[in-house]
């Protein structure tokens, strides 16, 4: 079976794991819009995130990052008066300064992030959305941010008055992506944040017909439990958005290319709402504490 699996951040990782246990032909296609500069270097936090956790040495700690990093460079950073805020691990920038360069030599996003992940002993494809630059922006009454300004450095606190994708309307999927997603047999959407990791997606052009027109079945793990996403900022950009910040306002933002959802029991009363936006819901414990959640999940995903 090929699967295509669109990822954000930490949610995503976890399912994306419990995917590649029970899948041999697995393609990660990963939301750009957090892309960021920092110290002069790109960083791809979900590209790198997917990766991390496929080569099993992500940072369980804190969902980004590399297990066992250390920060010392970043010290340094510091006395040499630079900006800190975003925290870069010694390790970690080695895979910035790797991607950067290769950037810099004239190589696409794409290409740059397949040596990575070689280099990384990851047999899955990691497939960033587009080569172009797209960038989530949170629009607030102190003005617009990057969104790593505003949940890292702002720590998510300014009141959100919308929420833009820069540069989407004129990037395109990449041809690597528009062929995996043509010819999955299964588009799993991982649980990430619909506003900052899928909507950055859905706003590039072609992508959202890309998805519809897909021969293979589309499922997604809903975020939310209650009106609480898992982790993160969802739940107040969500509102920000124009989306009901629970699972039926989820599975209404993918209703034109989704044809099931699995959301958390505890949200059971809501799959009469979804199911009459014509997408199949199925119910069940969405929390991943365990390996064996992530691949409970992953099967309940692939069976949907
Ligand atoms: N998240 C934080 O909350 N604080 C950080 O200092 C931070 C640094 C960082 C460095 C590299 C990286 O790939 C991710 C990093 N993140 C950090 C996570 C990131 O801000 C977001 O969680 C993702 O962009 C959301 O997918």
């Amino acid at each position: 079976m090929r699967v295509v699996a669109l990822a954000g951040g930490t949610g995503s990782a976890k399912l994306l794991r419990g995917l590649a246990s029970l899948v041999r032909d697995l393609t990660v296609v990963s939301n750009v819009g957090d892309n960021f500069w920092a110290q002069g270097l790109y960083v791809c936090p979900d590209v790198d995130i997917a990766m991390y956790t496929l080569a099993g040495v992500a940072n369980p700690a804190t969902g980004w990052g590399l297990r066992g990093d250390t920060f010392r460079t970043l010290s340094q950073l510091g006395a040499l008066g630079e900006e800190t805020w975003f925290a870069l691990g010694d390790l970690d920038m080695a895979t910035h300064l790797v991607r950067t360069r290769l950037l810099k030599e004239g190589r696409s996003l794409t290409q740059a992030t397949d040596s990575l992940r070689m280099a990384f002993g990851v047999s899955q494809k990691i497939l960033p959305l587009t080569d172009d630059h797209v960038e989530t922006r949170v629009v607030t009454r102190a003005g617009s941010l990057h969104l790593q300004e505003f949940w890292v450095r702002e720590r998510g606190r300014p009141a959100v008055r919308k929420v833009e994708y820069s540069g989407a309307g004129k990037a395109s999927p990449t041809p690597s992506v528009r062929k995996a997603v043509a010819q999955a047999d299964r588009i799993v959407v991982c649980p990430a944040n619909p506003v900052t990791s899928v909507g950055p997606m859905l706003a590039v052009p072609g992508f959202l017909e890309d998805l519809s027109s897909s021969r293979g079945r589309v499922t997604a793990l809903s975020p939310m439990v209650g009106r609480a996403p898992f982790s993160g900022p969802a739940g107040k950009l969500m509102k920000a958005f124009g989306v009901r910040p629970d699972s039926a306002g989820v599975a209404k933002m993918y209703s034109r290319f989704l044809d099931a959802v699995v959301i958390d029991s505890r949200d059971a009363d809501m799959a009469p709402e979804i199911e009459r936006t014509g997408v199949k819901c199925a119910t069940s414990d969405t929390l991943m504490k365990t390996p064996d959640d992530e691949v409970r999940l992953s099967k309940e995903l692939l069976t949907a």
